[in-house]
Parts: C-alpha cells; structure tokens; sequence
C-alpha cells in the first residue's frame, strides 16, 4: 500500500501507533507535510466524516479516529511551521467554566481542522480570563464557546462582557454552540454566529472567514 494510503487508513482505523509510523515512514520517504496532511491524515478523516453522516459509525468510532489524527499532527506541526504552510484561520475553541462536556467540542474541532483551520483547544472549565489572554496572545481569527448545561451557557454571556471590556471584540469573531444554545440567545449577547452541530459549525466559519 502506497504510504499516504496507509496514513489514511490508520486514521479511519483509530490506530494512533501505526498513525505515527506511517507519518514517520511518509517524512522518510522525503514527502512533504502539507501532503501527509492533505492526502493522509485529512483524506483519513474525510472518509470517518461520510461513514459518521450515514450512520455507518457513531461517536466513539470518530472520536478515536479524531485522537490518532492528532497523533500525527503532533509529528508533521513543526514541520508545517517551517515550510511555512498557512492555515486557512486560527481558531480557538473551549468549553466554558463549570463545563465538564467536551464530545461536541472535539467533533466541532476535528472537523474544523479537517477543512484546514488551526486548532487551538483551551479543554474544558475555561475562565474568562483564559479566553482574554489568549486572544491577546494567540490572535485568532474565531474564538469559539461550548456549553451543555443551563447553569453554564449564561457563562458565555460573562465572557462576551470580559472580551469586550478589555477592547478585544474587533479582534475576533465570536461563535457558540452546544445543546441548550439558540440563535436568539447567540444574538443576546452580542456573540458573532451559533451553529448547532459540527457540519453548520464549519459552514459558519467558513462565511465569518470569507475561506
Ligand atoms: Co452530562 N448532561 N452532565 N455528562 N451529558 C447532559 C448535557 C444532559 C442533557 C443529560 C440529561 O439530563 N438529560 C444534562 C444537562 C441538563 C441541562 O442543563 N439542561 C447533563 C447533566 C445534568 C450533567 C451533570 C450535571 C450530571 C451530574 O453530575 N448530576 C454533570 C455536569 C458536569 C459538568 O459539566 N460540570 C454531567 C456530566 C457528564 C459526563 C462527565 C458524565 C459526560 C461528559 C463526558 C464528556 O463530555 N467528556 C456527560 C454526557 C456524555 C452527557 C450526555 C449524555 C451527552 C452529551 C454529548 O456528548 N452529546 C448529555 C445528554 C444528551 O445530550 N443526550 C448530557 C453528543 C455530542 C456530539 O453532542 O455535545 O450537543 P453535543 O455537541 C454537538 C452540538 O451541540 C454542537 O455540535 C456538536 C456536534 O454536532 N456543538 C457546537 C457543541 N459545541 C459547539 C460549539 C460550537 C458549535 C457547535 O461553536 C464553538
């Protein structure tokens, strides 16, 4: 089997070692990172995104194809850096305090990254704060909210508040998501954009971005 066809399908199968040797094999082979990602690691999770929309797999099947593509972006990360390979925007993305759920958050991710957008993921229980700095410091084009809970969604609403205090709202665009979350409620507190489920969630991005 030709090596980036083994990267895909080590993707597809949700095996994070053979991922990792096959990049490794594929970067030995002297082929460039933007390849292993575009006809590799993407092409393995295209394929696990049309399985999941026909129902042929569920969520466990893509989260653990969602783990070993990371593993092999851990490899080829540097090595887009140096080639100078640019993404298609940087996004962050997190779920807010007191939120421990984040299988939405990784689809919505996964399949943000699978179209070429940078993913920076704060994880779960993100303060304010956490939010802030990073817009400071990481400059993202999205900066993107998850909540599952009631008692947590009106968090979004402070961190809105924060990010507009310190002068920050231009510097972003900001999009929610997760089960109790409504447009109406995105359009409350002034967030940019709300997108129910992972497929609109890239749709959203990709209008906000202009990708
Ligand atoms: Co929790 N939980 N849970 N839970 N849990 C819910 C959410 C709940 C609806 C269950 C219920 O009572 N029927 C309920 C919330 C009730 C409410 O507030 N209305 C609930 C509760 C009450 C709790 C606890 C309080 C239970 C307790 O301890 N008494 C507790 C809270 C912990 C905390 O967060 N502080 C708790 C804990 C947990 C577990 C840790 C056990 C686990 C989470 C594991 C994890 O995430 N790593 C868990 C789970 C798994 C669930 C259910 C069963 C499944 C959630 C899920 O993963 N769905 C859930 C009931 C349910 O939904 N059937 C439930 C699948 C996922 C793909 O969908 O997350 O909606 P979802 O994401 C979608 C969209 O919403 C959207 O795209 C995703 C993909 O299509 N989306 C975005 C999400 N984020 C987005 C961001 C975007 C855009 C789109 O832009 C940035």
């Amino acid at each position: 089997m030709e090596i980036l066809e083994e990267v895909a399908a080590s993707v597809e199968k949700g095996d994070s070692a053979s991922v990792k040797e096959s990049v490794r094999m594929a970067i030995s082979q002297n082929i460039s990172a933007e390849e292993i990602l575009e006809n590799g690691l993407i092409k393995g999770m295209e394929s696990i995104g049309k399985r999941f929309k026909k129902n042929e797999i569920f969520i466990p099947e893509v989260l653990i194809a969602t783990r070993a593509m990371k593993a092999g972006m851990d490899i080829i990360r540097p090595l887009l850096a140096e080639s100078g390979y640019k993404t298609k925007g940087r996004i962050v993305i997190g779920t807010v305090k007191g939120d421990l759920h984040d299988i939405g958050k990784n689809i919505v991710s996964m399949m943000l990254e699978r179209e070429g957008y940078e993913i920076v993921d704060l994880g779960i229980d993100v303060p304010k704060e956490r939010f802030v700095e990073i817009i400071k410091k990481e400059n993202p084009d999205i900066v993107g909210m998850s909540a599952l809970l009631t008692t947590t969604m009106s968090y979004m609403r402070e961190v809105m508040i924060a990010i507009d205090e310190e002068g920050l709202k231009s510097r972003a665009k900001i999009i929610i998501g997760g089960a109790p979350i409504t447009q109406s409620y995105a359009d409350e507190i002034k967030a940019d954009g709300y997108a129910a489920d992972a497929p609109s969630a890239v749709i959203l991005v990709k209008k906000l971005l202009k990708t």
